[in-house]
């Protein structure tokens, strides 16, 4: 038995204002609107006990990403008891504010809470809200990085394999549009043949598919080059989503194949990365 149905809209008016317009069913009356450019918001909210399911979806160009929608009532946080979008379990993501967060961009998401009696009732909704618009990420900023090359390949799926060992390296990236500081990871091997790298972006932890990674290298002979690859470009690599132990949120992975004629023993390479 399904209670009452209320939609959120994470309505974009002028950016970079937004606002968060709570919609409730039956007659679509407008509760509250308040700007969602914040990383968390509380308002009062009415409800009867028993199960209430919530429709939220987020509107307008600039993304932003769900991460927790919890109810307090008088004061005891509620956390919901389900979450589907388009038939798929995501109560994982929208239960914990942990990062691990769920696109809503016209793509709503319901979540069913099972409410108890309560004098007081408080919906908070915690969510991101990211500018894809910026310019190219580079990393390092300047210069070049270099990283141990070994012996080996991967399996280019868009999936880290298992077993990659220790990484090569590591930067402290930080992409700047609203998503969070995080470590990114790169392995490189070789065959002989091709040159593998894997590139784990921690600090991604949406999957909008607009993004782009290139990787620059320096090449036997032929000074540097430059490799992209992105959700159409594939000639290069795959992109992937994943959870993995270097963080508890899903997040971007690149795995990139390049002809190389030789085994270096180490690469001297750039990254850029892009929102599309
Ligand atoms: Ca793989």
């Amino acid at each position: 038995m399904r209670g009452a149905i209320i939609t959120i809209l994470l309505l974009l008016l002028i950016k970079p204002v937004a606002a968060v317009i709570v919609i409730e069913g039956g007659s679509w009356a407008v509760r509250q609107s308040f700007e969602s450019n914040l990383a968390a918001k509380n308002f009062k909210i009415g409800l009867e006990p028993g199960n209430v399911t919530f429709m939220i979806r987020q509107r307008n160009e600039v993304h932003s990403s769900l991460d927790r929608i919890a109810i307090f009532a008088d004061g005891k946080i509620v956390r919901p008891k389900n979450a589907r979008q388009n038939g798929i379990n995501v109560h994982r993501k929208v239960a914990g504010a942990e990062k691990d967060v769920l696109d809503i961009h016209e793509n709503p998401v319901e979540v069913m809470f099972e409410v108890p009696k309560a004098k007081k009732y408080v919906l908070e909704v915690i969510a991101n809200e990211y500018d894809d618009k910026e310019s190219t990420l580079r990393s390092p900023k300047q210069g070049f990085a270099t990283a141990k090359v070994f012996n080996g390949t991967m399996k280019i799926d868009g999936v880290l394999d298992a077993g990659l060992g220790t990484y090569n390296d590591l930067m402290w990236w930080i992409l700047r549009n609203g998503r969070q500081q995080a470590f990114t990871y790169i392995w490189f091997k070789s065959d002989g043949k091709y040159l593998y790298a894997a590139i784990e972006v921690t600090g991604d932890n949406t999957n909008t598919g607009n993004q782009r990674a290139s990787l620059i290298i320096q090449m036997p002979d032929r000074g540097f080059e430059k490799f992209t690859i992105d959700a159409l470009n594939k000639e290069y690599g795959k992109t992937g989503f994943q959870y993995t132990n270097k963080a508890h949120w899903e997040h971007k992975i690149f795995e990139f194949k390049i002809p190389y004629d030789g085994a270096p023993k180490t690469v001297k390479y750039v990254i850029e990365y892009q929102f599309i």
